[in-house]
């Protein structure tokens, strides 16, 4: 007897595409195969692909932003508008602040997630004050908690690590068996443009992209890869933009380094002469590493194609556009250093990586699939719990319909922001019945679960870090 049978849908994998009935009970797949019987409810897949929930493995969601400036998700809204867009798992990161404990940071997230989720959530740690403390006591006793994956940064001026505290940060995660994930962009050579640029009195949201150039973002990455090999830690190369950054992750794995390659929607959709728009509408599209060009575009889904990405997530960062804590904040409306960096998208996401990529003949479903669930969940200690469609898994599953095709507007999104970098673009399909945990959530496009439906999931260690620590 099952609770619910999703019946007669194409199934896909990161292996394998089949028709074939799902039983469901207690939240978890206990049967997949022809003709199941006896459910209290029979969801009718035909002609419909079922795929697992979409895992989304980098999300900003009520991020401390500073001088003002507030993010427009809380975890109600930031997992609402995730579920819609297909995910049942979304990884937001939660930060030390400079001088803060990570036991505190953890309390304030635990306590703004408490109650409020439509999806599935972990969190990972970013580490902005690598103090031996925090390296010799906090950091390892959170990974033993289940904090598994931590982010550094080498830009932001307060947030950035030198290459001796990344040195020793990676230090921790070999020893953790944690896996690292590193925003690559080079600080000083952004801040020499950035005055430059502020001299010449060209303060425009495109000065944005202008002077955080592929360079930066290229000799950061083989830094970063560097420095991992120096350690001997596995590392996961986050938000790559371009050909050149692409490249030093090829170049490092051909030295037998264990790397782990992320892109994300915005590096196959948008380029930089978008944030040279009208009058300031241009700070829609400022996030950091900024996007590039139609060449850098191409090569990016070169990447895609040839499996050199292992991840492709939204990198959802929502400000509002129209508000005095968003984009338009009073400085930011006329010096871009000022705009916020980050974009909405974790709603979006999977509709366009399916339109664009296995619909236009890109990429197979299987590698869709690989790339935006069971990867995230292989990477970050979450499989085979989430990620696959399998006997003992659970039960997240997305239900796509071909036939739901759409043009973005805003205006039919779910997350706090006021705007769709999006905007206007058409994607051919759209998952349109949501179930967490064989819980329905969304049916036929309509919420029909509830807000704390979501749990809080602790991780294993990354599969990939731990066979790195065994080596
Ligand atoms: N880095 C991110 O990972 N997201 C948004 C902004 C940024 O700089
Ligand atoms: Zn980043
Ligand atoms: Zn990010």
């Amino acid at each position: 007897m099952f609770d619910i049978i999703v019946a007669n849908g194409t199934i896909s994998t990161a292996a394998d595409t089949y028709v074939a009935d799902i039983g469901i009970k207690d939240g978890i797949i206990t049967a997949i195969g022809r003709n199941l019987e006896g459910a209290d409810r029979v969801i009718d897949a035909t002609g419909k692909d079922v795929l697992p929930g979409g895992i989304d493995s980098h999300v900003h969601i009520a991020q401390p932003s500073g001088d003002g400036i507030v993010m427009a998700d809380d975890f109600a809204s930031g997992t609402l508008s995730a579920l819609h867009g297909g995910n049942t798992t979304i990884l937001p990161f939660c930060m030390q602040e400079k001088g803060g404990s990570l036991r505190a940071a953890l309390t304030d997230y635990h306590a703004k997630a408490e109650g409020e989720c439509y999806t599935d959530v972990s969190f990972h740690l970013i580490i902005s004050d690598p103090s031996p403390q925090l390296l010799g006591q906090e950091l390892p006793a959170a990974v033993a908690d289940g904090y598994t994956s931590f982010k550094v940064f080498m830009t932001y001026e307060g947030l950035r690590l030198n290459d001796a505290e990344i040195l020793a940060t990676m230090d921790v995660a070999r020893e953790t068996g944690a896996l690292m994930m590193v925003h690559c962009e080079n600080e000083d050579a952004i801040r020499f443009l950035c005055d430059k640029f502020a001299s010449e009195n060209r303060l425009a949201p495109l000065s944005h992209a202008l002077t955080r150039p592929v360079v930066a973002e290229r000799e950061a990455t083989h830094r970063a890869l560097s420095l991992a090999e120096v350690v001997d830690v596995p590392v996961v190369i986050v938000h790559v933009s371009n050909g050149a950054a692409m490249e030093e992750i090829e170049r490092a794995r051909s030295r037998g380094r264990n790397v782990i390659g992320e892109t994300c929607t915005q590096y196959i959709t948008l380029t930089a002469s978008d944030l040279d728009g009208m009058d300031w509408e241009g700070a829609k599209f400022v996030c950091s590493p900024p996007p590039r060009d139609e060449t850098e575009q191409k090569k990016i889904w070169s990447g895609l194609e040839r499996g050199v990405f292992n991840l492709f997530s939204s990198d959802h960062c929502p400000f509002r556009y129209e508000d005095d804590r968003g984009k338009l904040n009073p400085k930011g409306r006329e010096d871009f250093r000022h705009i916020p960096n980050g974009i909405p998208g974790v709603e979006c996401r999977l509709p366009i990586l399916f339109t664009e990529g296995v619909l236009a003949g890109r990429i197979s479903i299987n590698d869709f699939v690989a790339m935006t669930a069971t990867n995230h969940a292989k990477t970050y200690g979450l499989y085979p719990k989430k990620g696959t469609i399998a006997v003992g898994s659970d039960a997240d599953l997305a239900i796509w319909d071909r036939a739901a095709g759409r043009t973005i507007a805003h205006a039919g999104l779910h997350d706090g922001s006021d705007y769709s970098p999006y905007e206007g673009r058409t994607v051919d399909a759209w998952p349109t019945t949501i179930l967490l945990r064989g819980k329905l959530m969304v049916e036929d496009g309509a919420l029909v679960g509830t807000k704390g439906a979501g749990a809080y999931l602790p991780r294993e260690l990354s599969a990939l870090a731990k066979k790195a620590q065994a080596a």
